[in-house]
């Protein structure tokens, strides 16, 4: 069974997994042949070296990977970002990450309704070929689970290339009351079922100026297709930046509201994974679920390079809103280690979404398990999660 919430795993069950799980893993040939691996090899310390095969990482579970399990709420995929690269950075569909799955319910064929309401001149409804009209591409855009889970291998992340109709341009075309500050959106949530891990109902509140600011839009198509069910279609709300909690898929309302109004039960059941101040009863009160800079390894690659063995880490950056020079990586025996963390050999950010790749070098000195760890150099850069060893992956080297 999936579980979302369940995040933390104990030092003691880790090494308790590990025991379990063994130690390296070679991969098949299959693996062998991605390009990937072979494309950036001529440059600096891999260069004349042999590709031994993939290190897995340890205690995160036993998950099958890019595969659809359960239906509807506890509907899950977990894609496998093992390997992702600088020249394929998005994720194809049918291997993107799903977090509830589409309702049997629901109709996607069936005329779509928006029904817009609330502090509007005059409550209407919008139709998809309206929307359809006013989308246009909107590039690559990261989305993130707030609940992305060790145990899923952290999973729950993908870049899609996106095609919407922008927020702002549909609110202007509502006549909003002076009067109006925020608005809901929600989406389609009735289910056959109750659900093992989730409460039903998906609806966000926003600020007008939080949704102008980060250019929000009603997508329709996703890497170049209609959206499929379980990824919300016909429409469904992608808000750049923030967290995937408030990408609320199957949209079929909108209602203008003003200063005053009370937070939903969604972001409730949110508050505690998108680092609230508690569980806030107000909008108002509630703090926009930015995904602050991140970053984690995704792949350890096993070389031998003249006669030495050497590892080639690949990873990833993502998240935060100002761009960061330099960011620093440590492989320790503990996890409260007091080492430095140095500079990683290849990294160089151009933006914020949707995801920056790097790469390191790391000769271990002795066998044994490594925590594998990130942090942002620049400490006014807010990287919460990280800093709070969220995205911590470890692994155990047998040959060094
Ligand atoms: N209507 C609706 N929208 C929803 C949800 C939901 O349960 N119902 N889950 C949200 C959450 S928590 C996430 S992480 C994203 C996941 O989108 P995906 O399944 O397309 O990856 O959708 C969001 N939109
Ligand atoms: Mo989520």
């Amino acid at each position: 069974m999936t579980n979302e919430g369940n995040a933390k795993l104990t030092r003691r069950e880790m090494l308790r997994t590990w025991l379990a799980a063994g130690g390296v893993v070679l991969a098949g040939f299959h693996e062998l042949r991605l390009p990937a691996f072979c494309t950036d090899v001529k440059e600096g310390a891999f260069r004349g070296g042999r590709y031994l095969g993939p290190i897995e990482f340890l205690g995160e579970g036993r998950i099958p990977m890019d595969t659809l399990m359960d239906e509807g709420l506890d509907g899950r995929l977990y894609t496998d970002l093992s390997s992702i690269s600088p020249d394929r950075p998005v994720i194809p569909t049918k291997t993107f990450f799903v977090r509830t799955r589409a309702s049997t319910l629901l109709d996607e064929h069936k005329p779509w309704l928006i029904k817009a309401g609330g502090l509007v001149n005059k409550t209407t409804e919008i139709n998809i070929a309206d929307l359809r009209k006013m989308a246009k591409p909107a590039g690559l855009h990261l989305m993130e689970c707030s609940g992305n889970v060790r145990l899923g291998h952290f999973g729950m992340l993908g870049v899609a290339d996106w095609r919407g109709a922008p927020v702002s341009e549909l609110l202007d075309s509502l006549k909003v009351d002076k009067a109006a500050s925020h608005v809901l959106i929600s989406g389609f949530d009735r289910y056959p079922f109750a659900s093992f891990t989730s409460v039903p109902g998906a609806s966000w509140i926003f600020s007008l100026d939080d949704l102008r600011s980060s250019q929000a839009f009603f997508a329709t198509e996703m890497n170049g297709s209609d959206l499929t069910k379980d990824h919300g279609a016909p429409v469904r709300l992608v808000v750049p930046g923030w967290y995937g909690c408030a990408w609320v898929k199957w949209v079929d309302e909108i209602t203008l509201l003003g200063e005053g109004a009370a937070t939903t039960a969604q972001m409730r059941e949110f508050a505690h994974r998108t680092m609230q101040q508690g569980v806030p009863e107000l909008v108002k009160d509630y703090r926009p679920v930015i995904i602050e800079q991140a970053a984690m390894p995704v792949r350890v690659e096993k070389w031998v390079v003249a006669g030495k063995i050497k590892y080639r880490v690949h990873g990833i950056a993502w998240g935060g809103m100002r761009q960061v020079s330099a960011l620093g990586i440590r492989f320790s025996s503990e996890l409260d280690s007091r080492e430095d963390f140095v500079p990683l050999d290849n990294f160089e950010q151009t933006t914020n979404d949707p995801w920056t790749f790097w790469t390191h070098a790391w000769t271990a000195t002795t066998p044994g398990q490594y925590f594998i760890q990130l942090r942002v150099k620049d400490a006014s850069i807010p990287a919460r999660r990280l800093n709070a060893g969220y995205y911590v992956r470890s692994v155990e080297i047998i040959e060094i």
